[in-house]
Formats: structure tokens, sequence, C-alpha cells
């Protein structure tokens, strides 16, 4: 008796929860986007929104560089839907055929992209990639850590003596690099292996001097934030949001260049929700989102619409929007170098965390 009722029970339990998975694997199937993005890198309400205007969960997991995307992508054991990868890992990733082409008629406010932003040599017909954020790469620093007779305008900073331990340089190989690359003088998309072995040389002085205190990427907010360090090397959407919380902070453009980049929105070789994908991607381009979304992250939007829809303080401020001459004149944007000079940078990159 008991046994039977034992069995029907347990029968039940399983006609209930086969109905139940049924139901959530076919919403799974076709409700979802698995997002794969940087930190930091998107207002959460803008994940809930878009869930209550399409039905679509937005699954988000997050990187902190370029690199470990491309590895995680590469090795294809996941499947992700959308990827927000750089000017040269959209390059690279279209070489190598990891990028599905997008379907434009599903994107109608791509019309809001800026010229400026529109067809770059990285994808020229934007055939792999719609446009996200962009920004500059520069030196923040903190007014009450520094010597206040000390201009801060060069990389040069980044190797004075006087700052032991008090530098924080990014955990990703082509700025770090870029940083060193620029300081003796040659092009940050240098593809001459005697220069990348001496700006590796710079980098592992700099360490060996103990001037680096850490070498990070989302952890540098909280780090300068907090006067944990008087010196970082930082993208321009992290320096608004950390100005906006401490106000001893300053972002400079060194004197002799640095990085402009550009982010996109990409979806991976057989993404299994493409479509979903295109929806997003749609809705992150819709003005008001879009201007939404840049206000919460602090980065600079490439959308001419949503600019317009921002305060005139966020407008104004140099951090987010430098001045033009600048960015045409002293800024290069990173290319994809190709199999043999990446690796030579990622071995050199190695050599300088492990020294
Ligand atoms: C946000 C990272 C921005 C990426 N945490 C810069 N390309």
């Amino acid at each position: 008796m008991r046994f039977k009722k034992t069995l029907s029970l347990l029968f039940a339990t399983f006609i209930i929860s086969s109905a139940l998975s049924g139901c959530t694997n076919k919403s799974n199937d076709s409700n979802i986007l698995y997002l794969y993005n940087w930190g930091d890198y998107l207002d959460p309400d803008i994940k809930t929104q878009f869930e209550e205007e399409t039905g679509i969960k937005v699954v988000e997991d997050v990187y902190e560089t370029n690199e470990i995307m491309y590895q995680k992508i590469n090795n294809g054991s996941s499947k992700y839907d959308l990827i927000i990868p750089s000017e040269y890992m959209i390059q690279k990733m279209s070489r190598e055929g990891l990028l599905e082409e997008i379907n434009y008629d599903n994107i109608p406010n791509f019309e809001y992209i800026g010229d400026n932003y529109k067809n770059l040599p990285y994808d020229a017909n934007n055939t792999f990639s719609v446009p996200y954020m962009w920004g500059t790469v520069g030196i923040m620093y903190n007014t009450t850590l520094v010597d206040e007779d000390d201009v801060i305008d060069s990389w040069n900073v980044l190797w004075d003596p006087k700052y032991k331990n008090e530098i924080l340089m990014p955990d990703s190989v082509r700025e770090s690099m870029m940083a060193a690359l620029i300081k003796l003088g040659y092009s940050q998309n240098t593809t001459n292996l005697d220069q990348i072995a001496l700006a590796k040389e710079e980098l592992i002085k700099q360490k060996q001097q103990d001037l680096v205190r850490a070498y990070v990427v989302d952890e540098v907010k909280d780090a300068m934030i907090g006067g944990e360090a008087a010196i970082a090397v930082v993208w321009s959407g992290d320096a608004v949001i950390m100005q906006d919380e401490n106000e001893d902070l300053e972002y400079v453009l060194p004197k002799e260049g640095t990085n402009k980049w550009f982010d996109g929105l990409a979806i991976p070789k057989g993404a299994p929700h493409k479509e979903n994908a295109e929806k997003f991607i749609n809705f992150l381009c819709r003005p008001d989102i879009a201007a939404q979304n840049a206000d919460y992250i602090g980065y600079s939007t490439p959308n001419d619409a949503a600019y317009e829809l921002l305060d005139e303080e966020i407008q104004n401020n140099p951090t987010a929007y430098p001045d033009e001459d600048y960015l045409d004149n002293k800024c290069d944007v990173f290319v994809d170098l190709g199999i043999i000079i990446t690796n030579a940078y990622y071995d050199a990159w190695l050599e300088v965390k492990s020294n």
C-alpha cells in the first residue's frame, strides 16, 4: 500500500517535472539571448526593459579584455548570441570567420549611428558590427597624490621613479604595450619585432622599479575612487564614472598621442539566437535607450540622436567627448596585426607579467 503510494507520487512528480521542464525548455529555446559583455558596460535596467517589451530574456556573462572574450569564442564551447569586441578584434574575428553577417532589415535604428562611426576601415560596410561605444585611453591621476609641481601630460610619468607603487597599469596587452610604444616614439600598431621587444623591456623596467602597484582592468575604478593609487591608465568612460565619484581625479590625454577605440555589437558564428541578438542590437540603437545606457555607463555614444538627448554637462565633458583636433591628429586606432605579430605582442606581454 505504502509502496504503491510512493510509486504514484513518484510518477506524479515525474509528470509534473517533465511538463515543467518542457515548458522552460521551450522558452529557453526561443526567448533568450546570451550576451557576453565587458564588465560594467550595460545599464542593467535596459535588460529588464527589453525583456518587458519583447519577452526575450537577456542572460549576461562578462569579460575584462578582448583577448579573454576571443579565446572563449574561438574555442567554440560557448554559445553566445552577442559579443562586444573592439575594432581590431572585430577585424581579426571577421577575418577568421568567427562572426555572422548582420541582417540590417532587423536593425532600422542603425540610421541613428553617426557617419563618423560608420563604415570605418575595421569593418568597411558594417557587415559584422554595429557601433556601440567609443572612447580613448588616457592617464588618470589623483591631484592630492601627485607632486603639485608636476605637469602630468605625458606617458613619461608612468616611468617616473617618484611614483613607486603608485601606478595602476591595464591588464590588457594592447593598451599597456601602446603606452610603452608611444613613449619610445613608435607606432601603437608597430609590426617591427625590435620595437615590440623594446616596448616589452620598457614595461619590465617599469615593473622591476616597483612603479606598478597592480595590473588591473575593472578593479581600477574602485581603487582610484578610493584613492589607493596616484596614477592609472584607463578607458575614458571609466574615467567619467570615477570623476563623478571623486573630484580629485583628473583625466589627461598625453601630448604624444594615444589610442582611440570603437567597440561594436557583433554576433558570433552559429549563434543560436541570431534574431534575438538583432532585436537587442536594434533596441540598443533606439535613441532614448542608447542615451540612457551611455549616461549610465559613462562611455561615449556613436549614436547621433542619442547624443542630442544627453545632458549638456555630459555633451560638454571633455573626458567623454574630447577636442576633435586631438582625436583627429593625435590618436590612432588599433588594427589587427595578423597572427605572427599578434603572437609577438602576447609573448611580450606574458614576459612582462611573469617577470
Ligand atoms: C568597460 C570596458 C570598456 C571597453 N568596462 C573599452 N574598449
